[in-house]
């Protein structure tokens, strides 16, 4: 579902949430929702790393699979006391802030490093004001997702992926926001909007040609049991944010504040080392599996999408500069 907020909403959304009662410093329930399973490796990392962190004054809650909170509405949820924690994308960000799409965009990010760099950076700065102002939530540290890659049901021998041209017509699902969407069209398919939930119904039952989603998780959601192919475009090296209640954590004392920042840093740093060394273990376990995995014409995927980005409308809520700064991180 794609929400489409004012900034009205917003402001009765963080009114809302400064009414609520506040909570007692030393039993603080810590609800996080997120659309990902339980062995997903950011959901590892947070029960494993983050939670007996901080388990002396907060009890953490997990809720796996969008089974308390509809994916793409978890920020709202923060916003209005409903939720404490999540594992927020850039893209949903974007829904709230425009100017978040730039961290959302194809080919920009170039490592796990680079993000990391991006996210401590003081360019990051002003981003991460807006969103504790603005919505009542506070980034604490940046998550590695992955490399996204296209994930199809035709087999290599039906369709054979080396450009974007070889992309026209497939139905490739994508998450539900304008930032998701345009990534697709930019990828040179036809992006077809759809709950992470329902992804592996859909590819079995042929709704949709394919997904794009990181080797991890094309394993953790078997989605390689109802697809055939693989092709390497590494379009998006993809990240989401530890997202925190504003609220909960001003009721913290700045002892317990420390530890849950240094918690969440923490939970990040190791779900990043156990995600990247899945990243290359799993193309064994996927050719096993009978999936063809190979490497498209990189560089003209990348003029592709660049393309798209330059002069959109997307690209006109940067602000001036970033994009420039982002690059120059990247290169270091
Ligand atoms: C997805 O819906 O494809 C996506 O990978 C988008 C991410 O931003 C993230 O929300 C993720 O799903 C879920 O956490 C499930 O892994």
């Amino acid at each position: 579902m794609i929400t489409t907020l004012t900034r009205r909403t917003l402001l009765a959304l963080t009114a809302a949430a400064i009414a609520a009662p506040v909570y007692a410093a030393d039993n603080i329930v810590l609800r996080m929702s997120t659309p990902a399973s339980e062995t997903d490796q950011r959901s590892v990392a947070l029960a494993e790393v983050f939670a007996p962190a901080v388990a002396d004054f907060a009890t953490y809650e997990p809720h796996y699979n969008g089974s308390l909170i509809a994916q793409g509405s978890e920020l709202e949820a923060i916003a209005s006391g409903d939720l404490e924690m999540s594992i927020a994308s850039a893209q949903e960000l974007a829904q709230f802030f425009p100017e978040f799409s730039i961290f959302a965009t194809g080919y920009v990010h170039q490592s796990a490093d680079h993000q990391v760099a991006v996210f401590n950076d003081e360019l990051m700065d002003p981003f991460k004001q807006k969103v504790e102002d603005e919505l009542g939530v506070k980034l604490l540290a940046v998550m590695y997702l992955g490399q996204r890659h296209v994930n199809l049901r035709q087999t290599k021998d039906e369709l054979t992926v080396n450009t974007p041209e070889d992309l026209a017509g497939v139905n490739l699902r994508m998450p539900g926001t304008d930032a998701w969407q345009f990534l697709g069209k930019a990828l040179g398919a036809n992006p077809t909007p759809m709950a992470f939930t329902e992804v592996y119904t859909a590819l079995q039952t042929g709704s949709v040609d394919g997904q794009d989603n990181p080797l991890p998780t094309v394993v953790d959601a078997k989605f390689y049991e109802v697809t055939n192919q693989i092709a390497l475009t590494s379009h998006l090296v993809d990240l989401n944010y530890i997202a925190f209640s504003k609220e909960v954590w001003d009721g913290l004392t700045g002892e317990q504040q420390a530890a849950v920042q240094e918690a969440a840093v923490a939970a990040a740093d190791s779900g990043r080392a156990e995600q990247l060394q899945k990243e290359a273990d799993l193309v064994a376990f996927l050719e096993e599996q009978g999936l063809a995995i190979y490497e498209p014409d990189l560089a003209a995927f990348r003029e592709h999408v660049q393309a798209q980005y330059a002069g959109s409308d997307l690209a006109a809520d940067w602000p001036e500069g970033v994009l420039e700064k982002i690059n120059a991180l990247g290169a270091q």
